[in-house]
């Protein structure tokens, strides 16, 4: 068995980025040797930081499926189509971030004013724009893959401004508060990609998974999974998932709602 879990406003909760309602259940995970695995629009740099405080040491996907990065030594071998890179064997599904910054940069004259991104921000304007401590702001933009943005313009512009990104190979995806623009990747793949690589070093034909996640760039991740658990937001709807086999919504908001959905899934799964 396997969970896959978005962290802000999933695990963690929209404005504190805190976990403490989850703790009584990620102990349980534990407990029962199952990985817990965070798919974020988040930072290598940030998850590291992160993974101490969980005191965890699974593979994690990081800026919204661009990379798996997985601890060398997790499995026996070391899986098909890594890299090692540092303490990680990498499997990449975007081109690095100055593609997207240069990428971006030729739109810049057709929608001055109109957007700001996380290099114009700099780790001042992310802590203001995010609650982030400046700390934390600076490991967010530690960026390899994908440059967020801030839009600012209408919403008309914005449809034809992200067209245009597409048109040029870019994959923008919703966050929480962010656009954020990177090549053709998304949660889902990179869910796909990191389950066939335990399946493999396993030896097993099917896993058990969960996947959790409370916004659109969480879609294609709750919908690869084969139980898919809708954690409820503060500040948006619930976003729309079709093809799952099992599809469970939380009753409470962020990381409450996520122990009460994890509960419940393990429930299921151990009868
Ligand atoms: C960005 O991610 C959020 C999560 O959905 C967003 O897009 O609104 C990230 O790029 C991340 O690195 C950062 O930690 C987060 C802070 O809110 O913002
Ligand atoms: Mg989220
Ligand atoms: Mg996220």
């Amino acid at each position: 068995r396997l969970v896959f879990t978005d962290l802000d406003g999933s695990l963690l909760d929209h404005d504190t980025y805190s976990f403490e309602p989850a703790l009584p259940v990620l102990a349980i995970l534990r407990e029962q040797g199952i990985p817990l695995i965070p798919v974020t629009s988040k930072t290598r740099a940030e998850v590291e930081r992160l993974r101490q405080h969980l005191d965890n040491a699974d593979p994690f996907i990081v800026e919204n499926g661009a990379a798996v990065m997985i601890p060398v030594g997790y499995f026996a071998q070391q899986p098909a189509d890594t890299e090692v890179r540092g303490s990680y064997w990498v499997h990449e599904l975007s081109a690095p971030r100055e593609v997207w910054q240069a990428q971006l940069q030729t739109l810049r004259s057709d929608y001055a004013g109109q957007f700001e991104t996380f290099a114009d921000m700099g780790p001042s304007g992310i802590a203001q724009g995010t609650g982030l401590a400046l700390a934390d702001a600076e490991l967010a933009n530690c960026r390899e893959y994908s440059e967020p943005l801030r839009w600012l313009g209408s919403v008309e512009d914005r449809s034809e401004f992200i067209e245009r990104l597409r048109h040029a190979g870019a994959t923008p995806l919703q966050g929480g508060r962010f656009l954020s623009v990177a090549g053709a990747c998304d949660k889902g793949r990179a869910l796909r990609w990191l389950r066939g690589a335990y399946q493999q070093a396993l030896q097993a034909s099917t896993v058990d998974d969960l996947a959790a996640g409370d916004s659109g760039n969480d879609v294609a991740m709750l919908e690869a999974a084969g139980t898919a658990l809708v954690i409820r937001s503060p500040v948006h709807d619930f976003p729309v998932v079709k093809r799952v086999n099992q599809l469970m919504h939380s009753r409470a908001f962020g990381p409450a709602g996520w122990a009460e959905g994890v509960l419940q899934w393990l429930a299921i799964a151990d009868h």
